[in-house]
């Protein structure tokens, strides 16, 4: 739990702190004030009457729970948040002006959500799905929100095909299936016959659709922004979050199972590790383009099908962010968060990206409906923490009460004030790019190769990571009834690669293309791989598989393992305490009943020598849905003889060995490596 006591630790916090309300302890009353002196009873008409209409009590409290929802996100429904700060490693004065980016160690509040696409608000979290990474800079130059995704491109290029896009993934109309989930013939039928999807499709079915945790994903703006610096002089800029602990993923068996059997388990993973102070770091990169060489690139930067490969824009670390807090309240914070890439401050402006520019008039439309009208930026969540004046007024739910009696501008009775500022006061003032053009309905030829950079990720792939593309392509169109919609998409991926092609269309029951259609590309992008990511221990859960009559030394190496960072949990048959041998005890935290390997990283087997079969049986289904998930796994004392016994198929990530010395560095190693996909599995 958040201990209350706590100082306040930002200027964000100390704002929300006088909107807190603590119950406990407290006398009920009525939302006017007055105390009640019962709860349970209607007022009625005689002890078996009628509920008199006069129950004012009961009438409030029932009106006010039958208008307790609100609507859910069109998009990105599902998502779970977290405050912290962002605090800056180098001063970026040369590239802005933003005040937040000036000073090294400067620190800002921060609340961030993450979320899928997809699926409703209660859908299951391990959706193959892209994964919102919404950032809002509580700056002292006002709300400054990056709202961004895990994939650094996107499906289309023009903002106005949204509704098109979003109408395709979603559920059928006709039946309302499949939730969360793209796999069905209108998202498909949309993907083939809208190819500017082509490269965001190759991320959408590859690892990176399933995350192994938010703190364990990359963020990225998406468009191409723009910095102009103190002098007016502007350049172009990417934004890139690189999580501290890598970027992992479960496999799609794993991520089936897992939103069945714990569809809450990011937020969970999120939250926990918030609680346990193993706070989420994300660092800021941020990646330059100078407005001069706008044009030098074989793609158009201002297309958001496009990355700049990191091999020729280098990404240059800037800061970090630390996710240090979690909400008090989902509905207040998490939920009524309202985003909005145009929430800029002097320094960050906007480029002519034609997604970018769409999104500039959704946000605050969609919030308008969700949050009920205008004044949502009242709501303390998004308050942003510099004061803010003007003359816009009324409306529902409005809370601020503007004293006087002028609400326009220009005026004399209140000396012309709220005031307008220079630029050098701090005043926004838009970067004036010059704009010579014909008003046109139309898609520049700059925007029109869809392939190159599809080829791009596949070519920078290590062969896991293709296979499970393979894996997920033939999975989704393996779903879609129709035959033509599985053909076209097969006959789309010719112009990406024809090993992917036709071995797709062979498991999907559709004509392999006999040539290749695709443009000549042969350059890979090292970095989009996840093979060359960070790869570390910390907070990596595992399930220590324990029964009676352990050996007592097996407490030494659990210690030892929470030493190094990862997080044992002990299952075994029943809940309390189980006795091994020469008088140790240890506690029990789950059971096979309510454990799953899917929960855990790996797998630590230690047995006892008086297990049941019925321990024997369910530590035996632990382990190999373990290793057919690749993950390490290891074995001590009885463990490792019920090991041997399992005649597993490989020995890839499997450590042995009884002693903290002869196991633990090499079993951390394996945990660090996350999964073994040289393992031959069943
Ligand atoms: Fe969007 C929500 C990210 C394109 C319209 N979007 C939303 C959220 C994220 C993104 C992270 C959830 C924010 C939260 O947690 O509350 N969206 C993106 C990215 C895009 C993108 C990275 C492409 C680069 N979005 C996009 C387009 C449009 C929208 C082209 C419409 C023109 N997005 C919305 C929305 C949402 C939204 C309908 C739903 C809920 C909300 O805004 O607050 O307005």
């Amino acid at each position: 739990m958040q201990d209350d006591s706590k100082q306040h630790r930002n200027s964000k916090d100390k704002q929300l702190e006088n909107y807190r309300s603590r119950d406990k302890d407290k006398k009920m009353t009525t939302n006017q004030g007055l105390k009640l002196s019962e709860d349970e009873f209607s007022l009625k008409a005689g002890e078996r009457g009628p509920t008199l209409m006069e129950d004012f009590h009961f009438r409030e409290k029932m009106t006010h729970f039958d208008h307790e929802r609100i609507p859910e996100r069109v998009v990105h429904a599902r998502g779970y948040a977290a405050h912290g700060e962002f605090e800056v490693y180098e001063s970026l004065k040369k590239y802005t002006k933003a005040k937040f980016l000036q000073e090294p160690g400067k620190k800002t509040p921060v609340f961030v959500r993450f979320s899928t696409v997809a699926g409703s608000r209660g859908s299951g979290e391990l959706a193959r799905d892209v994964r919102g990474f919404a950032t809002k800079f509580y700056t002292e130059e006002g709300n400054y929100d990056l709202v961004g995704n895990n994939i650094p491109v996107f499906f289309i290029q023009d903002a106005i095909k949204f509704p098109d896009l979003v109408h395709a993934l979603k559920p059928e109309p006709h039946n309302e299936i499949p939730q969360a989930a793209t796999a069905h013939d209108t998202f498909w039928d949309f993907i083939a016959n809208n190819q500017e999807s082509a490269h965001m499709i190759m991320w959408a079915m590859s690892d990176r659709a399933i995350p192994r945790s938010f703190r364990m994903m990359e963020g990225f703006g998406v468009h191409t922004f723009r910095f102009v610096n103190e002098e007016g002089q502007a350049s172009f800029v990417k934004f890139h979050w690189k999580p501290k602990l890598g970027v992992h993923s479960v496999v799609w068996d794993e991520a089936q199972k897992l939103n069945g059997k714990n569809p809450d388990f990011h937020r969970q993973d999120l939250y926990e590790s918030i609680e346990n102070g193993d706070f989420p770091e994300f660092e800021l990169g941020i990646q330059i383009i100078d407005e001069e060489d706008e044009f030098k690139f074989d793609f158009d930067i201002l297309d958001p099908t496009k990355l700049w490969p990191e091999e020729v824009v280098p990404v240059k670390i800037i800061g970090k962010m630390t996710l240090n807090r979690n909400v008090d309240n989902v509905f207040a914070e998490t939920e009524q968060v309202a985003f909005h890439p145009g929430n800029v401050v002097p320094g960050i402006d906007f480029t002519n990206d034609p997604l970018l520019q769409g999104r500039l008039f959704s946000y605050t439309d969609t919030q308008l409906i969700r949050l009920g009208g205008p004044n949502f930026h009242e709501l303390p969540i998004n308050r942003p923490v510099c004061p803010f004046h003007n003359n816009q007024r009324d409306g529902y739910g409005r809370q601020t009460i503007n004293v006087g009696q002028v609400s326009y501008h220009k005026n004399s009775l209140a000396d012309n004030t709220p005031s307008t500022s220079s630029e050098e006061e701090g005043g926004y003032t838009h970067y004036q790019e010059k704009i010579d053009g014909r008003k046109i309905r139309a898609r520049s030829d700059s925007f029109r190769d869809h392939f190159s950079q599809a080829i791009l990720f596949w070519n920078s792939m290590s062969n896991p990571e293709k296979e499970h593309i393979i894996s997920a392509f033939s999975f989704e169109l393996g779903m879609c009834k129709e035959k033509s919609v599985r053909q076209q998409v097969v006959d789309m991926l010719a112009n990406i690669n024809l090993e992917l092609a036709k071995t797709v269309a062979e498991n999907v029951g559709v004509n392999p293309p006999s040539n290749f259609t695709g443009p000549q590309i042969t350059n890979s992008s090292p970095a989009l791989s996840q093979e060359n990511t960070v790869k570390k221990t910390d907070t990596r859960k595992i399930a220590v598989l324990i029964g009676q009559g352990f050996n007592k030394n097996a407490a030494v190496v659990i210690e030892a393992l929470e030493n190094l960072g990862t997080m044992p949990v002990v299952i075994s048959e029943k809940q309390g305490r189980i006795q091994g041998r020469e008088g140790s005890v240890i506690q029990v935290d789950q059971t096979f009943l309510t454990s799953d390997s899917v929960l855990f990283d790996s797998v630590y087997v230690i047995g006892g020598t008086d297990v049941s079969h019925q321990f024997v049986q369910d530590a035996a289904y632990f382990i190999k849905e373990a290793f057919s998930h690749y993950k390490p796994i290891g074995a001590s004392y009885e463990g490792a003889k019920l090991l041997d016994e399992l005649e597993l198929p490989s020995n890839a990530g499997i450590i042995k060995g009884d002693t903290p010395e002869d196991f633990l560095e090499e079993y951390t190693k394996a945990i660090a490596e996350h999964r073994f996909w040289n393992r031959k599995t069943y």
